[in-house]
C-alpha cells in the first residue's frame, strides 16, 4: 500500500503532528517528552505524540475520579447503549483502525482487521451482558430473612497494554469496564502509541455524541513511571495489565500490597501436542499458523510442538516444507504471510535466542536469520525457524516473543502430557487428536494445566466468549467472555430482616 493511502488513514483516524497523549475525551494536556512511532514495516515515522509527564496524570486522575461520580449513577443498560455505539463506531473505522494496526505494529492486515473484529465482538457481548449482571440469591438460615448479593461498580480501572494486541486488549477491558460502570485510564505501549491516540479519538467523539463526561475514558502516554504511578495509586481500583512475567511481577506485587485488584495476562510457553492419531493436514495449518502468526508475537503463540515418535519425521518433513512457502514481507500485502518483529531490540532478542538453543544443543531443520536488502529496509524482518530440542533446555522453559518454534518427541500421551506442563507458564495448550479417550485425558484435571485447553485447533486465535488467561507465570487473570466481568465489580453480600425479632445467626443466644 502506498503512503498516502496511510495519510489518508491517519486523517480519518484523527492522528496529527499535534496530538497529545493525556486525554480526557475532548480535552487534551501533555507535558512529557516526544515519542515518535516508527513502523517496522519500512522504518520510516509515522507520526510523533507528546507523551504525558507525572502531572499530567494528576490531571487526568481527578477527571476520571469525578467522571466515576456521574457515570455510576447511569442505569447498566443505559451503560450497555453507549457501549453499543462504540461498537458501531468501530464498525465504520474497522479499515482504517485495521490498516494503523498493520502499520505501527506490524501484524498483517488481516490479522490488524481481526483484532478490530474482537473490539466489535467484545462490544456486542458487553451490550447483552449490561442487562445481565446477576448476582444470586440464597435462603437465609433465619426466619423471615431475606438474603442475596450485588455486584456494583468498582470505581476506576487502569488498563496497561502490550504493543502486540494494539487495541483490541483496551477493549476486552474497557467494554466490560463500563458496562460495569467503571470509568478507565489507559496506559498503551510505548512502541505502539498511535493506535492508542484512534482508540481514544473514537470513544471521545461516542462520549460526546451522549453528553457523557469526560474522564469516562482516559488516555496516557508514557513510560513506565506513568505506568509505575498508576499501579502504586490507592485511587486505582484495579490494575489490568498485559505485558511480561517480570514487569507482571512487580505490577502485582505493588498491587497487592495496596490490597488493590489486578488482572495479570503474562507470558505464555504454549504448546500443541501432535498425537499419531492426529489428522496431520489440520494439525500443520494450526501448528504453523500458531507459530508465525503475528510473527510469533502473541501471547498464544505456539512455541512448543510435542509430536508422538510415529508421525514426527513425517510431520517434521511437511513442517520444513511448509516453512518454505512462507512468504515474509510487508504486511500490507496480503501475499505475504509473516511480517516484521516490532522493533531492533526484538530482532536482537529472537538472534540471542537462537544462538542460545543452539549452544544448549539445539539442531535447528529450518534456519533463521535477519532479512536484508530491498523491502527489508527496517531491519526487524526475520525468518521464522524450528529447531529440535530437548524441553528442559533454558531457552525453551522462557518465552521468546518471536517466531522461533521447539520440537519435542514423545512415546506415551502421559509423558507428553507432562512435557507440555513442565514450563514455568500456563496460557494456552492443545492437543491434535481424533481419539476421544486421548481428548478427554489432556482435558481432564490431569491433563493440561493452562487456562486455555483446545482440541483439533492451536494454540492462538481465542475467542472473546471464553475468559481469556492462564496459569502459573501467566498470572492467573481472566478477562474478556464469560464471568470475567465480575474482575471489574464489587461484590456485596445483603441481609434483610423483615420480622420485629432479631434471631442471630447460627442460633446465638443474646438476650437483655
Ligand atoms: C495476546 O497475545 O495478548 O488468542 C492475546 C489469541 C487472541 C488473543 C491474544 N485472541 O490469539
Amino acid at each position: 500500500s502506498s503512503i498516502s493511502d496511510m495519510e489518508t488513514v491517519l486523517k480519518n483516524l484523527g492522528i496529527h503532528a499535534e496530538n497529545k497523549g493525556s486525554s480526557t475525551g475532548s480535552e487534551f494536556f501533555s507535558n512529557g517528552e516526544t515519542i515518535e512511532s516508527f513502523s517496522p514495516t519500512n522504518g520510516k515515522l509515522i507520526e510523533k505524540v507528546q507523551s504525558s509527564s507525572l502531572e499530567d496524570y494528576d490531571k487526568v486522575l481527578e477527571k476520571a475520579k469525578a467522571a466515576f461520580l456521574e457515570f455510576r449513577k447511569v442505569p447498566a443498560p443505559k451503560r450497555g447503549e453507549l457501549v453499543r455505539q462504540f461498537g458501531n463506531k468501530l464498525r465504520e473505522k474497522k479499515q482504517d483502525l485495521g490498516k494503523l494496526v498493520s502499520y505501527e505494529m506490524g501484524k498483517s492486515f488481516q490479522e490488524g482487521l481481526g483484532e478490530v473484529q474482537e473490539m466489535i465482538d467484545i462490544c456486542d457481548f458487553a451490550v447483552g451482558l449490561s442487562r445481565q449482571l446477576h448476582g444470586f440469591t440464597m435462603h437465609s438460615e433465619r426466619p423471615g430473612h431475606r438474603m442475596y448479593e450485588q455486584y456494583h461498580p468498582l470505581g476506576i480501572v487502569g488498563i496497561i497494554s502490550a504493543f502486540n494486541f494494539p487495541v483490541a486488549v483496551w477493549s476486552w477491558n474497557t467494554a466490560l469496564a463500563w458496562i460495569c460502570g467503571n470509568v478507565t485510564i489507559w496506559k498503551p505501549s510505548e512502541k505502539s502509541p498511535l493506535c492508542g491516540v484512534a482508540c481514544q479519538n473514537i470513544i471521545a467523539e461516542v462520549l460526546k455524541e451522549n453528553n457523557y463526561p469526560e474522564g469516562i475514558s482516559n488516555l496516557l502516554i508514557g513510560s513506565h513511571e506513568i505506568g509505575k504511578k498508576m499501579t502504586s495509586d490507592k485511587n486505582v481500583n484495579l490494575v489490568s495489565f498485559t505485558g511480561s512475567t517480570k514487569v507482571g511481577r512487580e505490577v502485582s506485587s505493588t498491587v497487592a500490597n495496596r490490597f488493590g485488584k489486578s488482572i495479570l495476562e503474562l507470558g505464555g510457553n504454549n504448546a500443541i501436542i501432535i498425537s499419531k492419531d492426529a489428522d496431520l493436514d489440520v494439525s500443520i495449518i494450526g501448528a504453523v499458523f500458531g507459530a508465525v502468526g503475528t510473527c510469533g508475537q502473541r501471547c498464544t503463540s505456539t512455541r512448543r510442538l510435542i509430536i508422538h515418535e510415529d508421525v514426527y519425521e513425517d510431520f517434521k518433513n511437511r513442517l520444513v516444507k511448509a516453512y518454505g512457502q512462507l512468504k515474509i514481507g510487508d504486511p500490507l500485502n496480503e501475499n505475504n504471510h509473516v511480517g516484521p518483529l516490532i522493533d531492533q531490540h526484538s530482532v536482537k532478542q529472537y538472534l540471542n535466542s537462537i544462538e542460545k538453543c543452539k549452544n544448549e544443543g539445539g539442531s535447528f531443520i529450518v534456519e533463521g536469520g535477519v532479512l536484508e536488502g530491498e523491502n527489508y529496509e527496517s531491519g526487524c524482518y526475520v525468518k521464522p525457524c524450528v529447531a529440535e530440542v530437548e524441553n528442559s533446555f533454558e531457552i525453551v522453559q522462557h518465552e521468546t516473543f518471536a517466531p522461533i518454534l521447539y520440537l519435542i518427541k514423545y512415546k506415551t500421551l502421559d509423558e507428553a502430557i507432562a512435557l507440555q506442563n513442565d514450563v514455568p507458564q500456563g496460557l494456552s495448550s492443545a492437543i491434535m487428536t481424533n481419539n476421544l479417550k486421548e481428548a478427554e485425558a489432556f482435558l481432564s484435571f490431569a491433563g493440561s494445566d493452562c487456562g486455555i485447553a483446545n482440541v483439533n485447533i492451536g494454540t492462538s486465535g481465542a475467542e472473546i466468549g471464553g475468559a481469556f488467561g492462564g496459569e502459573k507465570e501467566t498470572g492467573g487473570g481472566r478477562e474478556s467472555g464469560s464471568d470475567a466481568w465480575k474482575y471489574y465489580m464489587r461484590r456485596q453480600t445483603n441481609t434483610i430482616n423483615y420480622t420485629d425479632n432479631l434471631p442471630l445467626a447460627q442460633g446465638i443466644k443474646f438476650d437483655l
